[in-house]
């Protein structure tokens, strides 16, 4: 096996480097800014990179590109016709988000229901003043889309005391939730639930999946949470949804456009939690995205089966 080059779009620990080399010792590792890694690309094999990066210039001097691999999840800015052109095999990062999302989802329940969201405005002024708090324990949490993410809410919700209902399409037998439903009874679970959480990936077909039709079918009590993509929701609807009381807040993470700009209502409402898409960040992070790729790196050095494999056309 000739020497593998390497170019990854992101700094790397020594630890990291060393895993990757206790797999395939025979391997170059560069790690470069996108300016700087168009030197590189005339050799490289291997590009590691975000689904978030726009790689394509690139890829007009890389004859040797065989495999693109995304250390997140989330490949949207890698679904081009420049990367669809090329014969380069596409890889993600799936699989390593449940731990940290699955917090992020229960420190925002926890903050709407204890007043946080509140009480933190307050404290900016030092004012004293007290508000309805609840407890999450045996209220309902309706989770769409049960892929890694979504279980691993279910189960830490589970052991909140909450019931789980969730809303996939293959009816499989789950271990943390209480009912499922099949897609086209989503509203019928939006309406059960006191917490709505959006865990799905952004296909064509999940575009605008929450629209003010779904909206209006949740609880007035009920609040909304976005770990997933803005594009999920029509964010226009989700704003008068909220302006109308049609539901009682939103956690968002996650916006149609990032940063979510600054003319955006959202960003007083009293009833919503914005955070800057960090739902899936962790120190942990890169750790597991590193053994998620020299993983697949070994079986790709192997000719073994690789995993995590993003249909380039598709993209998903
Ligand atoms: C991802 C994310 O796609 O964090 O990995 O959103």
């Amino acid at each position: 096996m000739p020497t593998l080059n390497i170019v990854v779009l992101n700094k790397l620990a020594e630890r990291h480097i060393t895993v990757i080399k206790n797999i395939v010792p025979l391997c170059n590792i560069i790690t470069a800014e996108p300016e700087e890694a168009v030197a590189y690309m005339p050799n490289c094999d291997i590009l590691v990179t975000w689904g978030w990066m726009d790689i394509r210039p690139l890829l007009s001097n890389a004859p040797n590109l065989k495999w693109i691999h995304a250390l997140s999840a989330g490949v949207e800015n890698l679904i081009t016709p420049e990367i669809q052109a090329t014969s380069a095999i596409l890889t993600n990062s799936k699989g390593i988000h449940g731990i940290p999302v699955s917090e992020h989802v229960l420190a925002i329940m926890l903050a709407f229901n204890r007043g946080l969201n509140f009480f933190i405005r307050h404290q900016m002024t030092k004012d004293w003043k007290r508000a309805h708090v609840d407890e999450i324990h045996a209220k309902t949490i309706g989770i769409v889309g049960l892929g890694s993410i979504g279980r691993e809410i279910a189960k830490k919700a589970k052991g909140l005391g909450m019931d789980v209902v969730a809303v996939k399409k293959q009816q499989t037998t789950e271990l943390f939730v209480n009912k499922l439903y099949p897609p086209e009874d989503l509203n019928e679970m939006l309406a059960v639930s006191d917490f709505v959480v959006a865990a799905l990936p952004l296909l064509p077909e999940t575009k605008e999946y929450f629209k003010l039709e779904q909206f209006s079918a949740m609880r007035k009590s009920a609040y909304f949470i976005n770990i997933a993509r803005g594009a999920i929701i029509c964010e226009a609807d989700l704003i008068t949804a909220l302006n109308d009381g049609l539901i009682m807040g939103a956690g968002l993470d996650v916006f149609e456009h990032e940063p979510l700009g600054e003319d955006s209502p959202l960003w007083t409402m009293p009833n919503v939690i914005i955070t800057p898409h960090v739902a899936a960040l962790s120190p942990m992070y890169l750790d597991r995205a590193v053994k998620v790729f020299s993983d697949n790196l070994g079986k790709f050095a192997q000719n073994g089966e690789m995993y995590n494999f993003v249909d380039k056309i598709k993209g998903y």
